[in-house]
């Protein structure tokens, strides 16, 4: 079978994971690209990358099949309709876009031109994560509360800065949070329907390469939320929590069972009953329907597998896609839309205190 053939946009380090993550899945990376000439080849000896183009000449290149956008956020949009104008498939970073409109125009213009269109929420590649949703499907649990956070502590002081700090309406949320929520309606097949939200800053002002900046997107956000199902959930998401370095953690309570999935532990699904909690560790204690689980465990019991691997997992059900096979769980580009739609309402929110509706149907 001839290997998918990708181009990578951007030069940083989620250009790096995708291209280990191409490879990894027996693709091939044809060329690379990005704004800066000088970075851009130094990013492609590291990997190894032989071609690198500008982002038009890389989109118009008739040897590539997918397009990868993993530029900083503004540039989303208009690489990825650029892709799509091309008739490329399209794996674009979060978020979509900046907006709900423009994230909305996305999918559509995706849809109509018939491309495969990936926003990778790739936490849902970790077997754990395909155990507690397999599982709650199979039994008709009733989820009636969910909590957890998303920490991590790589902004955690004035010092600290990335373009991120500076870009778009939120940052921690849009960052991070929407890769919980992702996560938990990927899990539980629930909607969040309504929401409040607060928005905190540690820092107002930050080292920028240019001198001290003012900042006004967030460092962390808390939210309680309800469900199109009848439960609740609190999530806290904070990038200055010391210590905490992708503090993942989401809990679901049924009626009968709890279930636990930590990032940070990810090789073990925490099960728990009134007679405690039972660490499954992952691919030995499938009590389901091994498809929905299987063919996301791609090491042994007791073989650590991680981020990168949830890369190399996604990667490979882009490859079937683009072939016409199957894809369970593709986070596409409406998962995009859903994930910017419930940034406005945390946005909205945190400007008037009230609870607000998340759009549900809004494709
Ligand atoms: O999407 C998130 C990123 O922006 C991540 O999953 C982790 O935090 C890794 O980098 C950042």
């Amino acid at each position: 079978m001839e290997p998918v053939r990708s181009g990578i946009i951007g030069a940083g380090f989620m250009g790096a994971v995708h291209t280990r993550a191409v490879r990894a899945a027996g693709g091939e990376v044809v060329a690379l690209a990005g704004r800066s000439a000088s970075r851009t080849k130094d990013a492609a000896t590291r990997s190894g990358v032989t071609l690198v183009l500008s982002p038009a000449e890389l989109i118009a290149h008739p040897d590539i099949d997918v397009i990868h956008v993993c530029t900083p956020n503004a540039s989303h949009v208009e690489f990825a309709a650029a892709a799509i104008d091309a008739g490329k498939h399209v794996v674009c970073e979060k978020p979509l876009a900046l907006n709900s409109q423009d994230a909305i125009s996305l999918e559509r213009a995706a849809r109509s031109a018939g491309v495969i269109n990936v926003v990778p929420f790739v936490y849902r590649y970790y077997p754990t994560v395909r155990e507690a949703r397999a599982r709650l499907a199979s039994s008709g649990e009733r989820v009636w509360l969910a909590h957890g956070h998303y920490l991590q502590d790589w902004l955690a002081d004035s010092e600290d800065y990335n373009w991120r700090v500076a870009e778009g309406r939120s940052r921690a949320f849009a960052d991070i949070g929407v890769h919980w929520c992702d996560l938990f309606e990927f899990m539980t097949g629930h909607r969040i329907t309504r929401l409040t939200a607060r928005l905190t800053r540690l820092h107002s002002e930050r080292w920028a390469p240019q001198g001290l900046v003012p900042v006004d997107t967030e460092d962390a956000a808390s939210l309680l939320f309800e469900t199109d199902r009848g439960a609740t959930g609190s999530l806290v998401v904070s990038q200055a929590s010391r210590g905490r370095k992708n503090r993942l953690w989401i809990e679901l309570d049924g009626d009968r069972t709890s279930f636990v999935f930590d990032q940070e532990a990810p090789d073990h699904l925490g099960v728990g009953t009134t007679h405690g909690m039972q660490l499954v560790p992952k691919g030995v204690e499938t009590s389901v329907d091994t498809n929905a689980v299987g063919p996301y465990i791609m090491v042994p019991s007791g073989h650590p597998q991680g981020y990168q691997d949830s890369f190399t997992l996604l990667m490979s059900e882009v490859a079937s896609a683009v072939r016409g096979g199957p894809a369970t769980g593709l986070p596409t580009f409406a998962d995009g839309v859903r994930a910017a739609l419930i940034t406005d309402a945390v946005v909205a929110s945190s400007m008037t205190g009230e609870w607000v509706d998340v759009e549900v149907s809004a494709l």
